[in-house]
């Protein structure tokens, strides 16, 4: 049965319209990152006009490494729009740096992730993510070769920010991690005279009046963290940011979450616009927890998203869509560079109706590839129980990977029959998700 290809029914599609790229809903590599320093309370550019980060954290990258790659720091650019990666790199949690972790590779990984949001004109937080360990000086001889190494390689790009604790917890004091922070920016000073530091505050980076009352005064771009997870952190605790940054303190939200602080739990979206508008009002910098499809309400993706990028509006969580929305003020995530004449090739033929929809475009290692999905419908006053449709591009392609149908590639053309399971389509019945993954030396299009 399988075996039995039937041409009957072979359709040829049509493609209405030119071929234009639409370039509206992308945001090209043109803004270089302009060096940054701290004016009073405020981080600024090169023309010392106030700027505010705007970014992703990753999870652990020893738990999530798959997630720094090329293509999702770009698309996390260009379609969200987004200024800022923090590449968060756990000290102690399992896999940690300074436990059972293999240092060579964690610190690869964050290499990775630097050459990648540079490529994209993002900056990039290096995050020495402690946090069971409490206090910074535990792993401090520790934290002195890895800043001191990272800033030696990167110091001269002007896309770097130095987070040297994450969240101090625990007994440790403002003293113990300014005591801790004048060592290690010392040593980083040596490497890069003016790429920012972000500094940790007491009790998981909240206690921020502490360091209102107590800044480092003999360094230049040091800047000071809160967090927050809105469905736990509230107004106290807006008001305390308030308080430290009208006291003069420069504020950076190198990590938040909309969801409770356990990075689980429900959602607050009233509590994250709160937050959101306040922050806003100050130009405060503020990073989300997490980039990752862990099954908790913090990360971006849905735990069933198995992709690393070409993320659709369906692989976000509650809090991946909140985000998208927050920075773009659109509802779905628009795909980048899709020539809108192909997305929706609608061919009626008195018989089967074909649409056939480019869902993602990408380039990976100079080839441009197409995911297309497609629904057939049957419009003809009999029920069918097979079906074979041929598209025709214009350049060869390969094809990379294909769902729901047996597919040929012949020529420059694919011709796909359908499987056992979906040979039948009822009258004025249609079959959906049939999918392919296209690519080619050069973008292409569908001739008919
Ligand atoms: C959480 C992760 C979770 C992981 C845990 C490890 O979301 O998957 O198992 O760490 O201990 C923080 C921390 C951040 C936490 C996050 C949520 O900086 O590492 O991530 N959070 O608990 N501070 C407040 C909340």
């Amino acid at each position: 049965m399988k075996n039995i290809i039937c041409f009957c029914f072979s359709i040829m599609l049509f493609c209405f319209g030119g071929y234009e790229q639409v370039t509206a809903e992308v945001k090209e590599n043109i803004s270089i990152c302009s060096t940054l320093s701290v004016k009073g309370n405020q981080l600024v550019n090169e023309k010392g006009e106030t700027v505010q980060l705007k970014g992703i954290s990753t999870h652990g990258i020893a738990w999530f490494p798959e997630y720094i790659n090329e293509q999702c720091f770009k698309e996390l650019k260009q379609q969200w729009g987004i200024d800022v990666i923090r590449i968060a790199m756990y000290t102690a949690e399992n896999g940690g740096y300074c436990t059972d972790g293999n240092r060579e590779y964690l610190k690869n990984l964050v290499k990775n992730g630097i050459e990648y949001a540079t490529k994209y004109n993002m900056y990039v937080i290096i995050d020495w993510h402690i946090l069971s360990d409490g206090n910074p000086n535990t792993y401090k001889e520790e934290a002195k070769e890895f800043f001191d190494e990272m800033s030696k390689t990167y110091g001269k790009q002007n896309n770097i920010i130095y987070e040297i604790c994450n969240e101090p917890n625990g007994t440790t004091s403002w003293e113990d991690i300014k005591q801790y922070a004048q060592e290690i920016i010392s040593v980083i000073r040596k490497n890069d005279a003016n790429n920012i530091v972000l500094v940790g505050t007491p009790n998981w980076s909240q206690f921020i009046e502490q360091a209102a009352e107590n800044p480092i005064t003999n360094e230049n771009n040091i800047m000071y963290t809160l967090h927050f997870y809105a469905a736990t952190h509230k107004q106290d605790l807006r008001d305390n940011m308030q308080k430290a940054i009208e006291k003069g303190l420069p504020v950076f939200v190198s990590e938040f979450g909309i969801c409770d602080a356990s990075g689980n739990g429900a959602i607050n979206e009233e509590q994250a616009n709160e937050w959101i508008k306040m922050m806003n009002t100050y130009h405060i910098s503020y990073v989300i927890w997490n980039l990752s499809n862990k099954a908790e309400t913090s990360a971006i993706l849905k735990s069933d998203c198995k992709k690393n990028n070409g993320f659709t509006n369906d692989n976000l969580s509650e809090s991946g869509k909140w985000f998208y929305k927050m920075l773009t003020n659109k509802e779905v995530i628009q795909s980048q560079n899709i020539n809108n004449s192909i997305q929706n090739i609608n061919r009626n033929t008195n018989d089967l109706e074909i649409s056939a929809n480019v869902v993602q475009h990408w380039q990976q290692n100079g080839k441009e590839y197409y995911q297309y999905e497609c629904t057939i419908k049957n419009n003809s006053t009999y029920a069918k129980n097979q079906w074979n449709i041929t598209l025709q591009f214009d350049e060869a392609v390969t094809l990379v990977n294909a769902w729901n149908g047996n597919f040929n590639v012949i020529g420059n053309g694919i011709s796909i029959y359908n499987m056992d399971y979906n040979a039948n389509i009822q009258q004025g019945e249609y079959i959906k998700n049939i999918g392919f993954i296209v690519c080619s030396d050069r973008q292409i299009r569908i001739k008919y």
